[in-house]
């Protein structure tokens, strides 16, 4: 069975976008593959974080993964921070890796350029992210385009290292997800629906309360034509309630424009409202359970017992290969 990973950056909050874009989609994987999920929460502390901030945000981002029906029984569950051997075998894979390579990434040169002073780790980050794949010997990593690249790297460091010492790597391959469905802003539906937006009433957020996704929905811009009809140029905003209640309720396009053909809008956003709140309250009741029990803590506890086998093994393989024996 082939392996898949997938690293989840603890910052921010998630949103229905996250939700419909990727989660639903790595349900379907975790079936297909032998699945692995982190928290990379290392590469989190390239940019400055506030401590307290983040450790509530790695349960919070485990819990509401579970919760959405990531399965624990059908993916190796770990933080990458328990993992020691992933920086060991970072450094040994940074020194494979040519400074004029990893300066090159755009991620790297956009970011830096924000900041007066950055740290290294802005620079070495996805040769830290080569380590989160290669140690596992991982086929695929589905990633969104901007991660590309780095999938790249780790691509062109492990065919390096392979060649230099001989075979030890498996020569990974990003998957990249077009198919998935933008979800746009509600208030702007030209925009995606980001947890970086400013005006909150045009985003949900997994834990918003039922009242909020009910007004927020109902307040959703639309246009004065009153037809549930889809067309994304000149009807966005209803086309993008179209799509979230096609995700959602899995309905096609056509069966949506039946079902409420000669219905106003008002009747539409309602059924929407419900069909939000309907599998978003199950996912936030499960989600509290999980931060209240020891549940997680098991099942981050299994997870990386399995994971540093794995890892140093393969560290104690690089190490001798490159020469570091008594
Ligand atoms: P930001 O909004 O700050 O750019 P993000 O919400 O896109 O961040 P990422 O961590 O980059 O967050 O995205 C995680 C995954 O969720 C990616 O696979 C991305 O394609 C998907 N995703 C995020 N927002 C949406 C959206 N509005 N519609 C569909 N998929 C989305
Ligand atoms: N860089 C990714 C998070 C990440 C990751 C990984 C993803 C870290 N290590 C390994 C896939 C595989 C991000 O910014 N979302």
């Amino acid at each position: 069975m082939k392996k898949i990973l997938t690293g989840l950056k603890p910052t921010g909050e998630l949103t229905l976008g996250n939700y419909i874009g990727a989660i639903k989609q790595m349900k379907q994987l975790q079936d297909q593959y032998d699945s692995y999920l982190f928290v990379a929460d290392l590469h989190a502390l390239t940019v400055p974080q506030n401590p307290s901030d983040l450790r509530r945000r790695i349960r919070d981002f485990l819990a509401l993964y579970i919760a959405c029906g990531i399965d624990p029984n059908k993916n190796l569950i770990y933080l990458q921070s328990e993992n020691e051997f992933i920086p060991a075998i970072s450094w040994l894979l940074e020194c494979s890796t040519y400074y004029g390579e990893a300066s090159r990434m755009i991620q790297f040169k956009e970011k830096s350029k924000q900041h007066s002073n950055f740290s290294v780790g802005l620079l070495t980050y996805p040769v830290l992210m080569a380590a989160d794949i290669l140690y596992a010997d991982i086929d695929l990593v589905p990633v969104g385009i901007d991660q590309k690249q780095h999938v790249e790297l780790a691509r062109d460091i492990a065919i390096r290292f392979n060649k230099n010492y001989g075979d030890t790597f498996v020569i990974p391959e990003a998957l990249i997800s077009e198919t998935g469905t933008k979800i746009k802003d509600l208030k702007d539906p030209t925009k995606k629906m980001s947890k970086s937006e400013e005006n909150p009433n045009g985003v949900i957020l997994m834990l918003d309360e039922e009242n909020a996704i009910r007004k927020k929905i109902m307040g959703a811009t639309t246009d004065s034509e009153m037809s549930v009809h889809f067309d994304e140029e000149k009807k966005p905003g209803i086309s993008n309630l179209m799509n979230i209640y096609a995700a959602l309720k899995e309905k096609t396009i056509d069966e949506i424009e039946t079902e409420f053909q000669g219905e106003n809008y008002g009747t539409f956003k309602k059924k929407v409202a419900d069909a939000v709140v309907e599998t978003l309250l199950p996912i936030q009741e499960r989600y509290h359970e999980l931060l209240h029990s020891n549940e997680l803590d098991h099942i981050l506890d299994q997870g990386i017992a399995k994971s540093r086998k794995i890892a140093k093994n393969k560290y104690q393989d690089m190490a001798k290969k490159m020469g570091l024996e008594r």
